[in-house]
């Protein structure tokens, strides 16, 4: 029902609210979703203890948005920052609106001299986030406002919170192709396809799962205390899932040893083929969340 901005905060946050209880928290710092609260109670994002919320870092769990580029794969010949700059930037709130039913805040980012220092190309982009009764939708688009053409790639790299990531399993892969980068770190190109119907989470996995256009899967992640259901627009052509392990887990700075046991990240994303957008062109894309 009702928006707020927290003001006086090294980090500004607009809360969106229904009367029933819903709740998403996000912050301006990235257009990162921090927490989103269905009406039981029951938070569904996972966001470490530990994370760096100096309005600087990035911030380790929510709903980081990674923006153009994803992890280190150089778009063209522009080195930018691991999972782009987006997610570092700050966003402006452009519009709030609520009715009994839905919250919607839209958050907006253009380049500024700080993105043209990472990246030289104009643009417009905007993440709307809607809250309705069990659902969180997130949508994100981007204009190009410059003169030239530019590539880009997206993740929104969604940290669930799971109960314990042992119990938990995620349903709507099976048969579709992924890459392990785990394994496969320094070969793109092996490639297999998803074996188990049900995938399981023994040790640190890192999988970016293609699909063919149109015929993405619905997911579904059930654990101990309920299952949510996982939709993304087709043209945000991968899943990514991701979870550090033990190993892993201990070296992230912001995590706490245990932090691998209660998440999992289920990315809709945009990798191996970068969208190139045109002057003047659109594009947009989503995930869904719905708790079932
Ligand atoms: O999306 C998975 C991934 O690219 C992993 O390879 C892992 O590095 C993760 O993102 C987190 O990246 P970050 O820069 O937030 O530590």
């Amino acid at each position: 029902m009702l928006t707020f901005v927290t003001a006086n905060s090294t980090l500004p946050e607009i809360g969106l609210n229904l009367p029933a209880g819903d709740h998403v928290r996000i912050a301006l710092h990235g257009a990162h979703v921090l927490s989103w609260q269905t009406a039981d109670g029951q938070e569904r994002l996972y966001l470490s203890p530990k994370a760096v919320l100096d309005g600087q870092s990035p911030i380790r769990g929510g709903v980081p948005v990674c923006f153009p580029q994803f992890n280190n794969r150089v778009l063209g010949d522009v080195v930018l920052p691991k999972h782009g700059f987006a997610r570092t930037s700050l966003w402006q709130l452009e519009s709030q609106t609520a009715s009994p039913i839905e919250a919607i805040a839209t958050l907006t980012l253009q380049d500024s001299p700080q993105t043209r220092a990472f990246w030289p190309c104009a643009f417009a982009a905007q993440l709307q986030v809607r809250l309705t009764s069990g659902q969180l939708r997130l949508e994100f688009s981007v204009r190009n406002t410059d003169a030239v053409a530019w590539p880009f790639a997206l993740a929104l790299h969604t940290y669930l919170q799971v109960s314990g990531i042992t119990q938990a399993m995620l349903h709507g892969l099976q048969g579709q192709i992924y890459w392990d980068a785990v394994q496969h770190l320094q070969d793109m190109t092996v490639r297999q396809p998803q074996a188990e119907a049900g995938l399981t989470f023994a040790s640190e996995m890192d999988r970016v799962y293609a699909a063919a256009a149109a015929a993405l899967p619905t997911l579904v992640l059930h654990d101990k205390t309920g299952a949510l259901q996982i939709t993304q627009s087709p043209n945000l052509t991968e899943t990514v899932v991701w979870n550090p392990g033990p190993v892993l887990c201990a070296a992230l700075a912001d995590m706490p040893d245990d932090g691998y046991k209660h998440m999992l990240c289920v990315e809709a994303a945009r990798i191996d083929a970068p969208i190139t957008l045109h002057p003047g062109e659109s594009w947009t894309g989503w995930q869904q969340l719905t708790a079932i």
